[in-house]
């Protein structure tokens, strides 16, 4: 099977669980389902799950431990891009090719729907909790996604919004904590399971991916077409956004990227099995959307 085929094979069965999820809860009221399902139904590439689900392959740990983590990074994911598309934060009107929940729901019920996916995330691990592994994965989530992970990636791009003498150091930081964690989770929470977890070599090969998946996100920003992305388009200049490309300008942000797509290729290349991981950069390094 061809790397495509197999990718949309494994985002297919994770979205049904993904489904069977989030229609069978009970209890919630009306209004705020309806606006959780909204986002979590939207579509997306199913990135951080798939890329959980494939690193969980190449490490030979069975799916069933892992579906719980891969369906929570997804609530996680979806939770970050409603308050992220709020009017206090990026202020977009638009996700996925479709309306944002806010545009939708309004701003109150947005603010809900993501706060419960959130705590959803965790409901989903710890009833499948079990073993030493579980707690490791969860507290991994829990890390990366938190205070010291994406949300202080989220507080420092906020923060320097407007600022026109940031470095790349500073720029990478951002990047390695808003975009790169969840990502970085995504092949360690595997690891915690694995008998050989190559635990070094993943939080590298992530890190590097999470930068080229930033790169080529801000490299879209300027390229993409509606239809494509799925979002305004010129979001980041727009917002005099510090991103890859206001820095280094087009081609320096295409260099960087081939830079960290050979770190990424090259750390995956340590993994027995690790050939899906290197196609897995091969396509974020080529991605329209
Ligand atoms: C609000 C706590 C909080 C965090 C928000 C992730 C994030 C932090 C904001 C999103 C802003 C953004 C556009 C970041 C660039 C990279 C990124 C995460 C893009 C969106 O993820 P995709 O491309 O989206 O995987 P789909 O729709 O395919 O799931």
């Amino acid at each position: 099977m061809n790397f495509n085929a197999e990718y949309q094979q494994i985002k297919e069965l994770f979205e049904a669980e993904l489904y069977k999820k989030i229609d069978g809860l009970l209890g919630v009221e009306p209004t705020l389902h309806s606006a959780m399902k909204y986002s979590v139904q939207a579509g997306g590439k199913r990135f951080r799950p798939v890329l959980m689900l494939l690193t969980a392959k190449a490490l030979g740990v069975d799916f069933s431990s892992i579906m719980p983590y891969a369906i929570a990074i997804e609530f996680i994911h979806t939770y970050s891009l409603i308050h992220d598309d709020l009017p206090a934060m990026d202020n977009d009107d638009y996700r996925r090719g479709k309306l944002t929940n806010h545009k939708v729901y309004g701003e109150a019920m947005a603010i809900l729907a993501g706060d419960a996916l959130l705590n959803l995330a965790y409901e989903t691990i710890l009833r499948a909790n079990k073993s030493i592994c579980d707690i490791n994965a969860g507290r991994i989530l829990a890390l990366y996604a938190g205070s010291s992970g994406m949300i202080s990636g989220q507080a420092l791009d906020i923060l320097n919004e407007n600022n026109n003498s940031a470095t790349e150091e500073e720029l990478k930081n951002i990047h390695y904590n808003k975009t790169g964690k969840l990502i970085m989770a995504s092949v360690i929470i595997p690891s915690c399971f694995a008998d050989n977890s190559y635990f070094d070599e993943l939080k590298n090969y992530g890190e590097n991916l999470g930068l080229l998946f930033q790169i080529t996100d801000d490299l879209l920003d300027v390229t993409a077409n509606f239809n494509d992305l799925g979002k305004t388009l010129n979001k980041d200049e727009n917002s005099n956004k510090l991103t890859f490309v206001t820095l280094y300008g087009l081609e320096g942000a295409k260099t960087k990227a081939k830079t960290v797509f050979e770190n990424a290729v090259a750390y995956a290349s340590l993994v027995d099995n690790g050939e899906i991981l290197i196609e897995l950069a091969n396509m974020v390094y080529t991605r329209k959307n």
